[in-house]
């Protein structure tokens, strides 16, 4: 029998054993619906649960690349059950209450964080229990971001998952289920009619996101990342394992190469004030490549671009210094709004370049507001190619696991300089206030050894990280 075949036969037997009703009925949240799924009942007929399993197996299960399944409680645990049974995929079990004595774990089987787990759920209306589930799944360090479903309702489920990082495969759409019952004259035209209308005035309201970027490792997150730049960042940080970005902030461009020489192993981003070299040439340009490419890191200009859009596109392919030749990513200001998104383009003459969007600044008394930085991370959303990250100071100030938290004003010891920099120490920026890349200068540049003391950021900051994503913070 092939596919189409076995997926009427399913669609039948769920019509006879009342696993799909018709009528007027009232859901959990208290709507009005004139169809019903209760796919509970299925247990009681081996038939279908083979079925049920041959064809989630066929369609998804064979091929996906996952250390786990994890069913949806309750209806779905039975179907993981079997599938992890035949696909000889180890299962996880999500409990739906804690326990009330012992360790208060929600998931149950033996995992480790970083590695994926599938889900396998029956109906999906609005996604929020799968993203319940996975919510459990990623405080423990599980990548979860592909689904398995039976029955979806078209009721915006698809999209809540997707905004959520989670790809959801289904055997029926409703439009196809109902297609298949009318067909074989199990339903009528005018109840086909009114499920459509349903559904179409019924949508589910977005959730809110569940991924928790802070504790995801930097090589799964390279992964989800949409923007090439920020795929390579997290990569190269994962392989070095750094996650320190050395700005250069010196005028003489010999000393930079110099600097650079004796500590590029240890980085995985170097950022540039290119206005501030007083001997700049073409050749100095060269060589900082060359460098980049020996010691693999990025470089980040960091030109806070911040002017209408025409203009920032002269300031970023022309003048003396080309930076869209040479940069991998910059900076910009959101302050002019989308035009600059629109002059930066994510890939000039065909090779990938990344924006930092400034969210906040780490200076005292800057006139960036709350508002402010929440209108920048959703200006961002419609350029997700381009933007790299954010350069911003709290862990709340976006979600997204793709994109990278770029933090400046960093020293061992929390102080200031005199002209209003404010300084805060490894474990508060990377274990609360969720930095993903940090940006240190003057703390190595001016240290009497900057190649002893990058080693000392480099291994405090990467300790950091480390805790962090070992969950013990939380
Ligand atoms: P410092 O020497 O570690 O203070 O250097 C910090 C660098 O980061 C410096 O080049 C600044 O221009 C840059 N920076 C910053 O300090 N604070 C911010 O909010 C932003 C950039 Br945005």
């Amino acid at each position: 029998m092939d596919y189409n075949n076995k997926l009427e036969k399913l669609a039948l037997q769920l019509f006879s054993v009342d696993a799909v009703k018709f009528g007027d009925f009232i859901t959990k949240s208290g709507i009005n619906t004139p169809v019903y799924f209760d796919l509970r009942v299925i247990v009681s007929y081996p038939d279908i649960m083979v079925l049920i399993t041959t064809l989630l197996y066929d369609i998804v299960v064979k091929d996906a690349k996952c250390d786990h399944l994890c069913g949806v409680p309750y209806t779905a645990l039975p179907i993981a059950t079997l599938l992890s049974i035949q696909a000889k995929i180890p299962m996880l079990m999500r409990r739906k209450e804690a326990k009330g004595y012992g360790t208060k774990k929600m998931i149950e089987g033996h995992y480790k964080p970083g590695q994926k787990c599938l889900i396998i759920e029956d109906v999906v209306t609005s996604g929020s229990s799968i993203l319940e589930t996975v919510k459990d799944l990623h405080k423990e360090g599980l990548i979860a971001t592909e689904a398995v479903i039976i029955l979806d309702r078209e009721q915006g489920g698809r999209q809540n998952l997707e905004a959520n990082k989670v790809h959801m495969k289904s055997l029926f759409t409703m439009t196809k289920f109902i297609e298949i019952l009318l067909g074989h004259g199990k339903i009528t035209n005018d109840t086909a009619v009114k499920v459509q209308d349903y559904l179409k005035g019924t949508q589910a309201p977005p959730t809110e996101s569940t991924v928790n970027r802070i504790l995801l490792p930097y090589e799964k997150r390279a992964e989800l990342a949409t923007s090439q730049i920020a795929k390579r960042l997290f990569t190269i940080m994962a392989t070095k394992k750094s996650n320190l970005c050395l700005s250069v902030d010196l005028t003489s461009s010999t000393k930079i190469l110099d600097l650079l020489e004796k500590v590029g192993e240890h980085v995985c981003l170097v950022k540039t004030h290119i206005d501030i070299i007083e001997d700049f040439t073409d050749v100095f340009l060269r060589q900082l490549k060359q460098l980049a490419d020996r010691f693999n890191f990025l470089i980040l200009e960091d030109r806070k671009f911040a002017d209408i859009g025409n203009t920032v596109s002269l300031q970023y392919l022309k003048g003396l210094y080309k930076i869209s030749e040479w940069a991998d990513c910059v900076t910009a200001h959101s302050l002019p709004g989308e035009g600059i998104l629109k002059a930066l383009n994510g890939c000039v003459n065909g090779v990938n370049r990344g924006v930092f969007l400034l969210a906040e600044m780490s200076c005292e008394g800057n006139l960036i507001s709350p508002d402010y930085t929440e209108a920048s991370v959703k200006m961002a959303e419609k350029y997700p190619d381009l933007i790299t990250g954010f350069v911003c100071q709290k862990k709340e100030t976006f979600s997204d696991p793709g994109l990278i938290q770029l933090t400046p004003g960093v020293q061992l010891e929390s102080t200031k300089d005199d002209m209003g920099q404010v300084y805060n120490t490894p474990e508060k920026v990377v274990l609360d206030n969720g930095a993903d890349v940090i940006v240190v200068g003057r703390g190595i540049v001016t240290a009497k050894s900057p190649e002893a003391q990058v080693v000392i950021y480099k291994d405090t900051l990467w300790k950091c990280y480390l805790k962090r994503v070992s969950g013990k913070i939380e």
